[in-house]
């Protein structure tokens, strides 16, 4: 049935026309901090300051028991072709249907594709990327001068660099002392110039992350590296310097990769949601296997939670739903992710592309055109930082702005006192502050120059989500990247749109090249005016 066709879509959209003060919602209800707050393992999310009425709430949820939710969780869980324009199972969430064992990452079910059971293979390749990972960080496994690797560069782009980058900046506490890593990910020669500015060729251990092998930013880098090392090393020392994470064996073979140094995954894995896969190599180089360990056991718990659990209790059909609400029926186009924590500096990044890539999309399932608004745009920044730069629009501007705050009790640093305290006063603050508003009584109360009243008042009743882990350790980190990962698959299967293509991301992999052509050969085909002029001062320059 086409979605706005659907009761439960009419009755919200009528509820839409009632106000909504979040304030009096905890008057009129006093069990809602309890109803609409959850805990699972060490993460507390509180969904309570938002414009949502139970009756909003309820018909949210029956929104979601109409549109199948549960079923399509089944449906991806037990490795159905979901992703129907690619022809592919969705399965990141095998990646993580392992538990670790006396050593060893074992099955904890099986998951059937084609008849075959995807887990011993992502076990092996866990297991493989574990020898390699407690090689390298013992020192066992060296550079061909036997000089001990200190230098790690990931080359990869989008889905093959954001969560690697995010994941290991974030448990840099866990990072293993002796290894230092860098992400090179921009075709903008900039970037790989001022990584390997820092390298020793001697030293380094490249990993080669792409899906593909054939991305135009990544092979590049590659080429660039690999250049690099071979200006200085012989071409017999490649194998112990390069690795590869990918799904194309003769592409990396072709570029001169051992195929012993290649750890595979497979078509079933979108990039963005690759980090737990072979893609996530320096994550378990820079935390070691054990804690790679715990950060899918994470995601895992997320994902069973996400499985198990009934709509009203389920945290990330929660959130979902909530997205749905102000994306659909308050009018409302962004989102924006708030850590409080400098070590997810950039989770919203990941999620940006998490979100927009995975449900940008204009066309449903049934390839007809939405008449309806999907996937909104996400954006943010650490607090509090943010505070001093565009929190003013949050609080006073015209715009309504759904902010998630993510935080933890417990710092990993030294400076609970000092430090932490104010961060967390802020989390909160800021949220009341949303919520609650400043009225012009308090003001005259506070003795406010009666000129300023209009520019000092608040109106309040701006909507956050509140997301507080006891501390950020790969548990937790895995939690959370699967709560958001989950939301985002509610989302697009009530939106009727098929989160796990790209098309958009294709083409632009496409366009370069013609343009490229234009620009090597030196003599540009005509574009429009506008297309040619800039080839010409290009090459002219
Ligand atoms: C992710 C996207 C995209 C992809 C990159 C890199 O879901 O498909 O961001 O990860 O384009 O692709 P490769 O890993 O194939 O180089």
């Amino acid at each position: 049935m086409r979605l706005t066709q659907m009761p439960e879509w009419l009755r919200l959209k009528e509820l839409a026309s009632n106000e909504i003060n979040i304030k009096e919602q905890f008057l009129l209800d006093s069990d809602r901090l309890h109803s609409m707050s959850f805990n699972l393992g060490h993460m507390y999310v509180d969904i309570s300051k938002n414009r949502a009425t139970k009756d909003v709430m309820t018909s949210l949820y029956d929104l979601a028991r109409a549109s199948d939710v549960s079923d399509w969780a089944d449906r991806m869980f037990s490795g159905e072709v979901i992703n129907t324009t690619e022809k592919r199972a969705v399965l990141h969430i095998a990646l993580r249907n392992v538990k670790y064992e006396r050593g060893n990452f074992l099955p904890i079910s099986s998951i059937l594709v084609d008849g075959e059971d995807v887990m011993p293979a992502i076990c092996d390749v866990l297991n493989r990327m574990a020898i390699f990972s407690d090689k390298l960080r013992s020192g066992g496994w060296t550079g061909a001068t036997g000089k001990r690797i200190r230098k790690v560069v990931n080359i990869g782009i989008g889905g093959s660099d954001l969560g690697p980058k995010m994941i290991v900046r974030a448990l840099e506490a866990y990072r293993l002392k002796d290894l230092e890593f860098h992400f090179v990910s921009n075709v903008d020669g900039q970037d790989i110039y001022e990584v390997l500015r820092k390298c020793d060729p001697e030293e380094t251990l490249f990993i080669v992350a792409s899906k593909t092998f054939t991305t135009q930013e990544t092979m590049q880098n590659a080429v660039t590296a690999k250049n690099w090392f071979l200006s200085k090393m012989r071409e017999d020392d490649v194998a112990k310097h390069f690795i590869a994470a990918s799904t194309a064996s003769k592409e990396v073979s072709a570029f001169g990769i051992d195929l012993d140094n290649m750890f595979p995954f497979w078509d079933w894995v979108g990039g963005r949601y690759s980090s737990p896969s072979a893609i996530g190599i320096s994550i378990m180089l820079s935390i070691g296997k054990e804690a790679f360990a715990e950060f899918l056991h994470g995601h895992h718990l997320m994902d069973q939670h996400f499985l198990n659990t009934p709509a009203e209790k389920n945290i990330p059909i929660n959130l979902a739903l909530l997205g749905i609400w102000y994306n659909n029926f308050l009018g409302v186009e962004t989102m924006a992710m708030l850590p409080y924590d400098q070590r997810l500096e950039r989770f919203p990044a990941y999620f940006q592309q998490g979100d927009m890539e995975s449900n940008g999309k204009t066309i449903t399932r049934e390839g007809e055109r939405v008449d309806y608004q999907t996937g909104p745009i996400i954006w943010g920044e650490p607090g509090t930082n943010g505070q001093h730069a565009f929190y003013q629009l949050i609080h006073q501007g015209t715009k309504l702005i759904p902010c998630d705050f993510i935080a933890c009790v417990n710092p990993a640093h030294p400076y609970r006192k000092e430090h932490h305290d104010k961060l967390i006063a802020n989390f909160i603050a800021q949220q009341e502050a949303l919520m609650n508003g400043k009225s012009k009584e308090q003001l005259i109360a506070d003795g406010c120059p009666e000129e300023l009243i209009p520019h000092k008042t608040f109106d309040g009743n701006r909507p956050s989500n509140a997301i507080l882990l006891q501390e950020l350790n790969p548990v937790t980190l895995g939690m959370l990247i699967s709560m958001y990962e989950q939301k985002i698959f509610t989302q697009g299967v009530i939106w009727q749109v098929l989160s796990f293509d790209q098309w958009g991301v294709q083409l632009g992999k496409e366009l370069a090249g013609v343009i490229l052509k234009d620009i090597e050969s030196g003599n540009p085909k005509e574009h429009d005016p506008s297309t040619t002029a800039l080839l010409k001062k290009y090459l002219k320059d």
